[in-house]
């Protein structure tokens, strides 16, 4: 794993309905991060939040059929052109959220430096709907759609390229809750996905390895998106969309821990934290300790 990470939040709630998820970088700070991956001596560069334009009234008023798109495309480029510049300093980029939305900015960094980037999305939901599928007109329903290259411009061609990431290059992990219009995406495509129903049979320890051994086959570069509603609600309270019949905290911690054995991860990101909907910053520390095990606290 690469020993240089740099620290990007992005409090960014508009991607969304339910207010408090911009807190998520500050209670994930407060709950840690820093001293934790310090602790396993990593060299860490906290560039602080970037800076996110609120709509204002008039602007708020308009009815647009995605919510607030010009001010999360408008931080989404800002943050691709962060994360770029990490990567060129041979830095590993671990971005923290935020609603999900803030993925479409990641990846539009990330992936200029891969031919074939591989990404595993940890999430209750594939985050796979369009302008013209999306039920809600959020924008955090629609990242892993914009970096297929599927969608509106303005977010599928963040930096100016598109797509940024194959469907074969995919992995979802914990999906429960997938609209029809993500469902046939997820078919037409041949997404890899597995859903609670495939972890239940085949069990997690089997899905990981599945996983690995898939991507590490095929990419050049791994990103992690991990959204913490992939995870119980009774185990992570504080999101905005919880789903019931989750991933545990145990089989999240194992995940981590066979990602930093498989020492093949060039990025994450941790989104959805809510600090507003959570209990005693429940949900920010376990954040943490994911991504203590993520970086190799069993392995140091
Ligand atoms: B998250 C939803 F309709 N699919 O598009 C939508 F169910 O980043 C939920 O995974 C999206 O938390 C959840 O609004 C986005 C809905
Ligand atoms: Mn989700
Ligand atoms: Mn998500
Ligand atoms: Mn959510």
């Amino acid at each position: 794993m690469n020993e240089n990470i740099s620290i990007i939040g992005v409090p960014m709630d508009l991607g969304q309905c339910r207010r408090g998820v911009d807190m998520g970088p500050s209670a994930i700070r407060y709950a840690g991060v820093i001293e934790r991956l310090e602790q396993l001596k990593y060299d860490i560069d906290d560039l602080g939040d970037i800076s996110i334009s609120r709509p204002d009234r008039k602007q708020r008023e308009q009815k647009n059929k995605l919510r607030n798109l010009p001010q999360v495309a408008e931080a989404n480029e800002e943050l691709g052109k962060m994360v770029d510049e990490e990567i060129k300093k041979q830095r590993f980029p671990l971005i923290l959220g935020g609603d999900h939305s803030i993925a479409i900015g990641s990846l539009a960094g990330i992936s200029k430096h891969y031919e074939n980037l591989g990404v595993i999305w940890y999430d209750a939901h594939g985050d796979l709907n369009s302008d013209k599928t999306s039920p809600s007109g959020n924008i955090h329903g629609m990242p892993l759609a914009a970096n297929l290259g599927v969608g509106i411009e303005r977010l599928t061609h963040i930096l100016g390229y598109s797509p940024k990431i194959k469907p074969e290059n995919v992995v979802i992990i914990g999906a429960r809750c997938l609209d029809p219009g993500e469902k046939d995406y997820i078919r037409d495509l041949g997404i890899k996905v597995y859903t609670m129903h495939e972890i239940d049979l085949m069990g997690l320890p089997k899905v990981m390895a599945e996983t690995i051994d898939y991507l590490e086959a095929r990419t050049d570069g791994l990103h992690l998106s991990l959204d913490l509603d992939g995870l119980d609600p009774s185990e992570a309270p504080g999101v905005g969309t919880p789903v019931i019949g989750g991933l545990t905290y145990r089989e999240s911690h194992l995940a981590m821990e066979m990602l930093a054995e498989s020492n093949l991860l060039t990025s994450a990101e941790f989104v959805e934290v809510n600090p507003i909907l959570d209990d005693k910053n429940k949900t920010a520390s376990v954040a943490v300790g994911l991504i203590g095990s993520l970086f190799g606290e069993k392995l140091k």
